[in-house]
């Protein structure tokens, strides 16, 4: 857990399509986490068999794969204290019948293979697809908010 912790937040397709992206957006501005990437791009099946390769055994990677390369994804990079656990708790748990209303999935999805959003589960995982994700690197500044979201003691 670190105050400059960053993480791998990504629209899926579905999210798209729906209309959800400002939400989820909002959701993670308002939390108090800061913007420091942020592109939509269609990615092709290559790509996504790299960000999924530790699920490459499972029954379901392959309609996995083709399901997040069916239309184009938002992902972003986000930054704060914390940042990895508390984006995997607003977004829910992995099938969204177990998610908590509240959270991300638990307000706009209802089955696994349509779960709206991804969040990276671990530090090392997020620094893993934040640069496969953003080779080209992310941006570095100062919020003017930010001594009225953290405090030093
Ligand atoms: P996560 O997205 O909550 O980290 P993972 O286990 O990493 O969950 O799985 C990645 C994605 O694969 C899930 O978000 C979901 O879209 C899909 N997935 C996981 N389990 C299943 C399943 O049993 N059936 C269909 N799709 C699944
Ligand atoms: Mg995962």
């Amino acid at each position: 857990m670190s105050f400059n912790e960053r993480t791998y937040i990504m629209v899926k397709p579905d999210g798209v399509q729906r209309g959800l992206v400002g939400k989820i957006i909002a959701r993670f501005e308002e939390r108090g986490f800061k913007l420091i990437a942020l592109k939509l791009v269609q990615a092709t099946e290559e790509h996504l068999e790299k960000h999924y390769a530790d699920l490459k055994g499972k029954p379901f990677f392959p309609g996995l794969v083709k399901y997040m390369a069916s239309g184009p994804v938002v992902g972003m990079v986000w930054q704060g204290l914390d940042a990895v656990k508390t984006g995997r708790a607003m977004l829910g748990a992995t099938n969204p019948l177990a998610s908590v209303p509240g959270t991300i999935r638990g307000d706009y999805a209802l089955s696994v293979g349509r779960n709206i959003c991804h969040g990276s589960d671990a530090v090392e995982s997020a620094e893993k697809e934040i640069a496969l994700w953003f080779p080209e690197g992310v941006a570095q500044y100062t919020q003017a908010q930010e001594s009225w979201i953290f405090s030093d003691n």
